[in-house]
């Protein structure tokens, strides 16, 4: 029996599966555990996303000072190590609102943003890529540890994610692992997701010769970034049989990363990989109606 999928981008309503074990109401690690003003503006903000439908204008978030004092001092470190990266309209004075992103991504690429409320199951979170959407999360992390947050936040969404996106061949390569998991049984999902973790996330790519980081977990981590460019971690060719069945760690940095000689070289792969998956249809997006057409 082929799993539930969305088929148009309405459908993606319905992705929203939520998986809360990272949050600050579960996780006694999270820095904002025992803060219970941290939790309820939290708890507000998911509420936002939770509330959204499809086609709706993105919902706009005051942020408070001390929200806006943890952004500046995330923006301004991670300015320090790659100075002259897409900048994507962005200042160190105000948390970038969704809605202008989208629709700065929206004509770079065609992605667009929804927000979600927290940390996602990997099936609704990869659907969504298909239709170009990226799902993302409005709230920021707890202003006792602006270099670390356990669970997604905007910093690492539009300081990692969306400078990404914004560039047309990796929007595609995106696009094309969403379109890989629509249908797929748990235990492809679960290679997919493994994929997407050592390439969208923590991905090396060489670029002239020079080892360079794509991966948006490395570009809004300070620390993982200094430290997957050092010679400390192990490298290991990206080869997506391989990859996809390597462990993985979301509490510490990684000890492995892959690296593919080039981003084209990752995409082809990555491309040969997706066909090999065995599903009784084939999927096409239509843009000009943002659905799929299953064959
Ligand atoms: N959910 C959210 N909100 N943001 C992510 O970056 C994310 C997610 N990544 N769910 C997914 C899971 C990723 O770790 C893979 C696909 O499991
Ligand atoms: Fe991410």
């Amino acid at each position: 029996k082929v799993p539930w999928f969305p088929r148009k981008i309405r459908d993606l309503d319905k992705c929203n599966l939520l998986i809360t074990k990272y949050d600050p109401d579960m996780d006694q690690d999270h820095p904002g555990f025992s803060d219970p003003e941290y939790r309820k503006r939290r708890r507000f903000i998911a509420e936002l996303a939770a509330n959204y439908k499809q086609g709706e204008p993105l919902p706009r978030v005051e942020y408070t000072p001390e929200e806006v004092a943890t952004w500046r001092e995330v923006y301004r470190t991670l300015r320090t190590i790659y100075p002259d990266v897409q900048t994507c309209g962005y200042g160190e004075d105000s948390i970038p609102q969704l809605r202008k992103v989208s629709a700065f991504l929206k004509e770079k690429t065609g992605f667009q943003l929804r927000p979600v409320a927290g940390l996602l199951s990997a099936r609704d979170f990869l659907a969504s890529l298909a239709f170009r959407v990226f799902q993302c999360t409005q709230y920021i992390r707890h202003a006792s540890a602006p270099m670390h947050s356990p669970e997604p936040d905007c910093c690492h969404e539009l300081l990692g994610h969306i400078p990404m996106l914004a560039d047309k061949e990796f929007a595609q390569f995106s696009q094309e692992i969403g379109l890989a998991t629509l249908g797929a049984s748990d235990e492809d999902i679960e290679r997919l997701s493994t994929l997407y973790w050592f390439t969208v996330e923590f991905g090396l790519c060489k670029q002239n010769g020079t080892v360079k980081a794509y991966g948006a977990g490395l570009l809004s981590s300070y620390g993982e970034l200094i430290y997957a460019l050092s010679n400390e971690p192990e490298y290991k060719p990206f080869n997506p049989e391989e990859t996809a069945i390597q462990p993985y760690q979301d509490q510490t940095f990684q000890p492995v990363y892959f690296v593919s000689e080039s981003f084209e070289d990752a995409k082809i792969k990555m491309r040969r990989y997706s066909s090999s998956i065995q599903r009784p249809f084939s999927v096409r997006y239509d843009p000009f109606t943002c659905s799929l057409e299953v064959l």
